[in-house]
This record gives structure tokens, sequence and C-alpha cells, in this order.
């Protein structure tokens, strides 16, 4: 299919209510890269600041010294700039609306009900002994307590690292230890679809694993009331030590580069990586992409259904909206339940003008056909928003045409955990849209396209993406491990940021993701690395041998295929495919359950020993025929074997 096929030009009625229209983003794009300084300086008063910043960009990607600075001698608080700065002009406009699992529950929490939580939560932590510099892990369900908790944290300078309520007991206790956490903030259980999920009792599990020992108490949100073990000393309920507290607590001065969370994420190697996110250029950031990209105005319904366990529910659930002052909706549960109306339904009850969801949720949808957008009536809506993943241009018409009813601009957000904020996207008012492009750089983002060897490619071309100069919302590094940043990020090529990502520009100087082009997995938008999954498998004693891959899926965008090389003496049956993927999931989460596994007798390995996993992503893609150069094969025969015993038929 032709990119020009469809082309969705902008209105002329958007463009001139628009933040930016196409010569304002010309402008001040131009600006951006010919003087980030007078630009970002420009930026930064969108913030308040104890200490305004006199120095704006200090920042090397140089191999021999990866360092990134951004408004080194300001001083702000992050939660002084969403909260206390509203509460004169909006202190009684809902800040977050949630919408509970159960249709029938929702409540709205102004500007000042968030301030005086968070104050109250704030005070509570520091009676804990908590302060400046310390790291807080929150493992939460998605209720307001979980912005409270980031932004209480922020108030006194504490570091939260956010762990993805679907995470595992084992995984929550790799965070814990990797960010040497005194304290876990959870509830006794979230309630997803319908089901409960025992957060507390995974927070037991993970506080028995060796190395724990470093946290000292757990706060517990009471959600459902539901049976939970008690630890006595350890263990406090969080409306206990929250509602006596005073609603004033000063707010701490920080730094613009002390850090405001550590985020973990997988990547191609190893265990996942927490990033270290700071406090000035991130929010700067944060801010200014929710503003101009999905054209924030005043007054509107901002709903983003990410979780905040994810670096999308930071940024533009949390931080970026209350940062500019926006009501943002929260959603406790799934797009599904009770039944596949529930995303309009939301929409049409809260009124949201703006919707920020993933190419896997839409595409749920549309596998029920337009009929599960009848129950409601999506007037409301201004503008739709994807994340996560490439948006196939079948999903995007349908979110386009069903969803926003043929009339609301669809912006496709290309960014990371490591970005910070939305790097590839269109500005409403300025940038025709493409279905399937993320269409073109931010403020202050220069992209480009290189060979395997690193040299630039010009014009229409497609090659490895990299980000050639420092923006604000940038991770910092790797959270204790810079050594691990340098060489994930700026080794492979030198001087030069490396995405991980694959991508196309086109004629018009559009970017076309293409996927991940490391051994990075994308399922319904989550970051898997194949390399956690193989670990956890080679762990289990019937295991000699594991290799993951991803496979095309019609809903989760990737599927996960697992090929399985038993020790001697196990016999294969299908009770073993269940032990191992029932093992996998309580060792990294539900997310990570195996869609396919395949007996492996032999997996084709170089002569060197290296697996060739471009062979098994072909047997797994069911791309058998175009299996390319297999000559360097040390067998060539395990291919033929992989093939005839395919387990995706
Ligand atoms: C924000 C977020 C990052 C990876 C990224 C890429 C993929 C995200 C995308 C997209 C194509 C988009 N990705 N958005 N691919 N188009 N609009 O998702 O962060 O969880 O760190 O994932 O997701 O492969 O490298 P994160």
């Amino acid at each position: 299919m032709s990119d020009q096929q469809h082309v969705y030009p902008v209105s002329d009625a958007i463009a001139q209510r628009a933040w930016a229209d196409r010569e304002t983003y010309q402008a001040m794009y131009q600006h951006s890269l010919d003087d980030p300084e007078s630009f970002w300086k420009e930026q930064a008063k969108r913030l308040e600041w104890i200490t305004p910043p006199t120095r704006i960009k200090n920042t090397s990607f140089s191999r021999d010294n990866v360092d990134i600075r951004w408004f080194e001698d300001g001083e702000l608080n992050v939660a002084a700039n969403c909260l206390d700065r509203h509460l004169e002009t909006r202190g009684d406009q809902t800040a977050i609306i949630w919408e509970g699992d159960d249709p029938n529950e929702a409540k709205h929490v102004t500007y000042r009900e968030l301030y005086e939580r968070t104050n109250q939560l704030a005070n509570a932590l520091k009676e804990l002994g908590i302060g400046k510099g310390d790291t807080v892990t929150l493992y939460m369900p998605m209720i307001p307590e979980a912005a409270i908790a980031m932004l209480a944290c922020a108030r006194i300078g504490a570091v939260h690292s956010v762990v993805f309520g679907g995470f595992s007991p084992d995984a929550v206790a790799q965070r814990v230890i990797g960010a040497d956490s005194r304290l876990v903030i959870t509830a006794d259980e979230s309630v997803r679809g319908g089901k409960h999920v025992p957060l507390k009792d995974n927070v037991d599990a993970a506080l028995t694993r060796k190395g724990t020992e470093v946290c000292q108490h757990v706060m517990v949100v009471k959600r459902t009331g539901g049976d939970i073990d008690w630890q006595q000393g350890r263990d406090l309920w969080f409306h206990e030590a929250v509602d006596k507290q005073s609603t004033e607590c000063p707010a701490e001065a920080m730094n613009a580069e002390d850090p405001l969370f550590i985020l973990y994420t997988s990547g191609s190697t190893g265990a996942p990586k927490g990033l270290k996110h700071t406090t000035g250029g991130y929010l700067t950031y944060a801010a200014m992409t929710h503003q101009y990209v999905f054209d924030y105005q005043e007054g509107d319904i901002y709903w983003c259904t990410a979780d905040v366990g994810w670096v999308t529910g930071h940024s533009y659930i949390v931080y970026g909206p209350l940062a500019n002052g926006a009501t943002t909706l929260m959603f406790e549960g799934v797009p599904s339940y009770p039944t596949h109306g529930r995303l309009g339904e939301v929409v049409d009850k809260h009124k949201v003008n703006i919707l920020y969801t993933a190419p896997t949720a839409v595409r749920a949808l549309m596998a029920h056909g337009d009929k599960v957008m009848e129950t409601s009536s999506r007037e409301s809506l201004r503008l739709l928003g994807s994340v996560g993943e490439p948006i196939n241009p079948e999903a995007w018409e349908w979110f386009h045409r069903v969803i926003g009813n043929g009339r609301c601009p669809l912006v496709d957000t290309w960014w990371q955990t490591e970005t910070g904020g939305i790097m590839i996207a269109p500005l409403p008012g300025a940038t025709d849209l493409k279905p399937g492009s993320a269409t073109k750089p931010f403020f202050g983002i220069k992209p480009a396209l290189v060979d395997n060897e690193g040299q630039e490619l010009e014009g229409a071309t497609e090659g490895n993406l990299v980000i050639l100069d420092s923006w604000p919302g940038q991770a910092r590094s790797i959270w204790g491990d810079h050594e691990r940043f340098v060489q994930t990020y700026f080794s492979t090529y030198d001087g030069m940021y490396f995405t991980g990502d694959g991508c196309r520009r086109d004629e018009d100087g559009y970017y076309w993701i293409t996927g991940r082009v490391d051994d990075v997995l994308n399922v319904s938008g989550h970051r898997m690395g194949t390399a956690e999954i193989e670990s956890s498998l080679v762990a289990h004693t019937a295991v000699a041998e594991a290799a993951v891959v991803g496979f095309p899926h019609d809903i989760k965008g990737q599927g996960i295929y697992i090929y399985v090389t038993l020790n001697d003496g196990i016999e294969p049956s299908d009770e073993l495919k269940k032990e191992l993927s029932l093992w996998v999931r309580k060792d990294i989460g539900p997310i990570a359950s195996p869609d396919v596994i395949q007996w492996a007798p032999g997996l084709p390995k170089t002569r060197s020993g290296k697996i060739m996993r471009r062979i098994l992503r072909k047997i797994a893609a069911n791309e058998c025929d175009g299996l390319g150069d297999t000559s360097t094969l040390a067998d060539p025969s395990v291919v033929d074997e992989l093939i005839e015993h395919r387990a995706n038929k």
C-alpha cells in the first residue's frame, strides 16, 4: 500500500484554534535546533522555579563521556508545580477523575484535595524517616493514591520507582533490591476486569527474597478490604498513617538534576534496567509535549488509558497533565469490562475530549466489529492518540472512523521509557496525518537514520533510528550503572542515542517506525526482553536451553514464541508445556505468558555457538520458504526438524 493513499490534511478549524499551526511548528522547530539554549530557556518558564536556571544545556553523547544536564543550576519542586501553583486559580477544579473497574464507582478529586492528600502522605513518609534521595517502591492499583504517592515522594525529594501491578513477586523483589527501597507502598488488592489481584500478598512474597531486608515498611491502601496477612511493626495502613497528618508540608527545593524517579524497563540483554529521570528537564518536556501534541486547551477532559506502572502513565496521566492544570482521567479497569462498549461509555460519562490509548486496545475492540461502539456517541471527543507500538493502518483507520466518528485528528506518538516524553508525533494543527506514520519530530528532536556501520542515510530511506542531540526529557542514566547506560544507548553508534528501533523515512520526511531491531519484544505495547524470558525458562530443572522470539499476532502486535530444548531423559508432554507456561507467568508476570511453546531437540546455531534468531523468527512467523542463508549453521538439519514440528499451525 502506498503511503500516499490516505492523507488526512489538517483542517482549518483545528489549525486556527491549535497551539501550533504549520508555520508556528516550522518556526519553533527551526529555532529549537538552531538555538536550543534560548529555546529551552524560554520553555522552562512554563514551570515555577525556586531558582530559575541560567545554565540551560550541558550535554555530551560522546561514548567516552555521556553526561546529560539540563537547567543544572535551577531549583524547583515537581509536586509544587503540579499542585501548589494551581490552587489559586483552580483549587476547586477536578484534577483527577477516577473511574473504577465497576461502572458504578467513580470520583472526582480536586486540585485542593490532591494537594492536601499529597501533603498528608508526604508528612507520613517523613515520619517514617523517608527523605530527600531515599527511594520508595510503589506497587499500586490504578487509584488516585498512586498519583498521590508519586507526588508525595516528589514533594519531599524521595525518588519513586513504580512497579507495574501485573508483575510478579520476584519482579517486585528485584526492583526493591535494585533501587534499595526502604518502603513499599501498595494496596490490599487491585481490581481489573472484575478480578482481584493480591498485591499485598505479592509484596509479602517479594519481601521473603534474599536482599530485600533493606525494606523496612509496607504501607497498604485499603482498596477492597480483602483478606491479607499482617506483619506487625513492618506493615501500616495508608489511611491510619495519613489521615492524622497536617495538610501542609513544605516542598523540598530540588536541583533540576536531582532524580525524580526510577522506572524499570526491559532491554535486549540481562535484567530490566532502572532508567533514571530527573526533575527540571523531565517536567518541562512532559508538560510541553502534553500541551502541544494533544493540543491541550483549558478545560479539556483528558484520558490516557495507560497504567501508571509504565512511562506513559508517569508522563501523560500524572506529570504532564497535572503540570498543565488539566483534568486527567484515571481508569482502574480494562476497556472490555463489563462489556466491549466500556471505552466509549467512559468517554460519554465523563465527556472526554482527548483519548490516548494503545493499538492493542484498538485492535481488541475492532475484532468485535463496529457494533461495540453502538452503546456510546463519543460526541465529546476532539482528539485521539496512540502509543506503545506501531499502529497498523487498518487499526488507525478504525480508531479514526469508528471511535472518533471520523472527525478527530489521530496523533500516533513514538517515544520510549528512555526518552521521558513524546519524540515523534504530529501536532494536530500543523501536521497532515498518514495512517501508520508517527510523522515528524517534536521541538528539539533531531532524529536520523543510520546503517549498521553508523553512516547517516539521507532522504527517503530505511535504517536504524538514532537521535543526534539531547532533549530535556531524556533519561540521564541507569540507576547505579552508568556504564550500562553508555553501553546500551551510546556505544553502538558513537555520539548518537540509539533507540533500538528500525524506521523508514518517506519522500515527505515522515517517519514510519518499523519495530525493534534488537531482541526486545513488544507484546500488547509492553516491552519484554527475550533474554529475561529465556533466563526464567532455563532456571526450570527440565529445561536445557530456550530461545524466545516474537511472531505477528493480530491483537497483541507480537506474540511470544518459545523454543525449548529439554534436559536428557525429560519427556515432552502437554502438561510440561503448561507447567513451563505457568513458571514464566509466576516468575515475570502474566504479560510474559508464552503464546506458543515448541519442543526443539536442537536450536539453529552458528559454528561459534550463537543462536540464529533470524531463522527462529521466520519459523515462528510461518515464513519457512524465505529462511535466507543457513550455510553458517553448525548443523542445518535442526532447521528442517523445527519446520516439520512447527507448533503454530
Ligand atoms: C512510550 C512507550 C518503547 C518502544 C519503542 C517502540 C515502541 C512506542 C510507538 C512505538 C511505533 C509508536 N513504540 N510507541 N512503535 N509507534 N507510536 O511505549 O515506552 O514501553 O519504553 O516502549 O515501544 O519499539 O522503542 P516503552
